[in-house]
């Protein structure tokens, strides 16, 4: 946690809420006392986080005034898939019942953070979930907000996992009330602009503090750890701190900012990985054939439909449009002095469309941002780019990097690739106040992903649950399975500080001694009966077993490609590892 603070104060790491006081009454305050331009607003909230007189709110995580009340959740199953530590997620931010038993342990140990007791529960006033599965997540929300599938809605799907663009088409209408993720969207935007004049000054500005980015002048922001706030340095925003913006915001336009493209896209153009593309030639011949929409005088394309935004992302991304692909190069040769159009140069004139795409999903279109090549029906394989074409790989000498100096690493010993043993049982302290209850086993238990599943989504169906024992089952060792008396297909309950599973085991001389399997992420809803251990509560999913832990080297910033970037780099957790005791369900399973 200490850690944690560090990297929010150095602007390794970006936390919201910001700070302990509503960043608009920020501004007003700096504007009350004298400060107007947006330099002197800077300069003056500088000056406050330096004497202590505004602080960010994750150097005091349980005062009211620092958590987050309202939580939107869209095309996750976040109370259940992505919360690592689902119970402490059901006590801390939900206050509803819960399975763990852990003892908070931190106390005395933190010296950044303020501790606060007993711990905060029920944090949150407001869920909402979108969805069109009555999720575990949807289930613990206060609102649900419909959604359509993806044969009821226009929408594009893509990772970069693979080299495919998915067209989703509408084939029918979506069922009952519900609409289209763009739809739910659009009326959210619609409500907050009709509402937002009576709850903000219109329009006002707001201060905003974002971390040291990879891929920008921010790589060298940082040739050594100092910190401000321990007076080893001054605090300059975007050198030793987070940057500071002053953003105006105008809710009450919410809803035609959200319907309109532009005018700053086009003025400012697309940047990605460290290139700048610029489009202002473009976007006009685009505004020119696109659908429009009109407000405040002007004409915008338009994205009121779900069809324009995919149309515009496929217009203006390089991996769909040849010319993007083109000029990102062109971009890619200012920086590096290399010779690489000749990489896009046969496809400058293709340029998918939602169309073209529901013809026959497509593949991307090499392209700067992206490091593969693809021409002439190459797999994609990444980094080829780099290898081939000598183009610098991100990072701060542009090649590959063994040794790490980071301080970071160097402090915690993984300059170099290292042998960390496992955490030992007690030093996970997963098992701290659980006790060995009967004939009674301790596995490692992982939570890798499911074979029959992604994630928590298509398993729940009559054909898969009629499959494998139509239950997400606890994999062990034969011979530890003998040990206390398990059979293949008994039930077991499998527990630990955090919290507990109940299903049936399966035996199998595969799985190593000491290991056990439970795999990621089963839903809530289906086949969990009570726990004799935890009060005769319903046991839980995957995540029932873990517990959140941050990797403190991984907020390592500010300091070439250790830079922060939004999905792409920051702390992971180590959450397919824990502990737990497992022993034969004593009686039949109770529902
Ligand atoms: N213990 C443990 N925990 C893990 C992991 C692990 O291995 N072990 N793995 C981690 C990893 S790598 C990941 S990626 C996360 C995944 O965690 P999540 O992303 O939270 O998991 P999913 O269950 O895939 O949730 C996706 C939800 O989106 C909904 N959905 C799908 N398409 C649409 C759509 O078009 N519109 C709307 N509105 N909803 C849609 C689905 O119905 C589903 O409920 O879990 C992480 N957590
Ligand atoms: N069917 C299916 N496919 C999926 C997904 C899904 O949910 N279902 N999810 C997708 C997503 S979002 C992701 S992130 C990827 C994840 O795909 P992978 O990264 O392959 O993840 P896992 O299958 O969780 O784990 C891989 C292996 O790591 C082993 N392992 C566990 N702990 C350790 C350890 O300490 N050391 C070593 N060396 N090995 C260990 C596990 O036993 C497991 O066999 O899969 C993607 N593909
Ligand atoms: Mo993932």
């Amino acid at each position: 946690m200490d850690q944690q603070i560090d990297a929010v104060r150095m602007g390794w790491l970006p936390f919201y809420p910001q700070f302990n006081e509503n960043p608009i009454e920020v501004i007003r305050r700096a504007e009350q006392e004298g400060a107007k331009t947006e330099a002197e607003i800077k300069d003056w909230v500088v000056t406050q986080i330096k004497n202590r007189r505004l602080r960010f709110a994750v150097e005091d995580p349980d005062a009211s005034e620092n958590w987050p009340r309202v939580w939107i959740i869209w095309r996750a199953n976040a109370i259940l898939s992505s919360a690592k530590g689902h119970e402490f997620f059901l006590k801390h931010y939900l206050g509803t019942h819960d399975n763990s038993i852990a003892e908070e342990v931190a106390k005395g140990s933190v010296q950044e953070a303020l501790w606060r007791e007993p711990a905060r529960k029920g944090k949150m006033d407001l869920v909402v979930d979108l969805n069109f599965r009555m999720d575990t997540s949807a289930l613990y929300s206060d609102i649900v907000l419909p959604s359509a599938t993806w044969y009821e809605k226009d929408d594009l799907n893509t990772t970069d996992l693979h080299s495919y663009i998915h067209p989703l088409s509408a084939a029918v209408p979506p069922c009952w009330e519900s609409k289209t993720d763009w739809e739910i969207f659009k009326a959210l935007a619609a409500k907050v602009s009709a509402l937002s004049p009576r709850q903000f000054p219109v329009p006002f500005r707001d201060i905003v503090a974002t971390p040291l980015l990879h891929d920008t002048v921010d790589d060298l922001a940082q040739p050594g750890v100092k910190g401000w706030y321990r007076g080893e340095c001054e605090p300059v925003p975007g050198k030793t701190m987070p940057h500071l913006s002053v953003v105006e915001r105008d809710y009450a336009s919410l809803y035609h900012k959200f319907c309109s493209l532009g005018p700053r896209f086009k003025e400012e153009g697309v940047e990605e990985r460290g290139i700048h593309i610029p489009i202002g030639d473009l976007y006009d011949r685009f505004a020119a054939s696109a659908p429009k929409y009109e407000w405040d005088g002007r004409e915008y394309p338009s994205l009121v439909e779900a069809i324009d935004a995919a149309n515009t992302i496929l217009r203006f991304g390089p991996e769909t449009n040849g010319e993007m692909a083109y000029r990102s190069f062109e971009a890619r040769e200012r920086e590096t002095g290399l010779k690489l159009t000749d990489l896009a140069r046969d496809n400058r004139g293709i340029h998918y469309d939602f169309e073209t795409l529901k013809a026959q999903p497509r593949r991307i279109l090499t392209n700067a941002c992206w490091s593969g090549i693809t021409n002439g029906g190459r797999p994609y394989s990444s980094y080829c780019q780099n290898i081939e074409r000598l183009v610098p790989w991100r990072t701060l000498t542009g090649r590959q990097h063994l040794y790490l100096d980071h301080e970071a690493y160097l402090a915690f010993g993984e300059n170099l690739p290292t042998f960390k043993p496992r955490i030992t049982a007690e030093a996970s302290l997963n098992l701290a106040d659980s006790r060995a209850e009967g004939e009674c086993l301790m596995l490692n238990c992982l939570t890798p992903h499911g074979k029959w599943h992604i994630h928590s989504t298509y398993s729940d169906d009559l054909r898969m649950l009629t499959l494998s024992r139509g239950i997400e089952p606890f994999w062990l060792n034969d011979k530890d399975a003998a040990r206390i008396g398990v059979r293949d297909n008994d039930w077991v309950e499998a527990y630990n500080d955090n919290g507990v599973i109940v299903t049936r085991a399966v035996v199998s001389a595969r799985i190593p001694a000491g290991v056990s399997l439970f795999y990621h992420a089963p839903e809530r809803s289906i086949a969990f009966p009570k726990s004799p251990l935890r009060r005769n509560r319903r046991g839980g999913g995957t995540n029932s077993v873990t517990r959140l832990r941050l990797k403190p080297v991984l907020m390592a910033g500010g300091y070439g490609q250790h830079c922060y970037r939004f999905n792409d780099y920051g702390p992971a957790a180590s959450d397919r590892d824990t502990y737990v005791l497992v022993r034969k369900l004593p009686g039949k399973p109770q529902w």
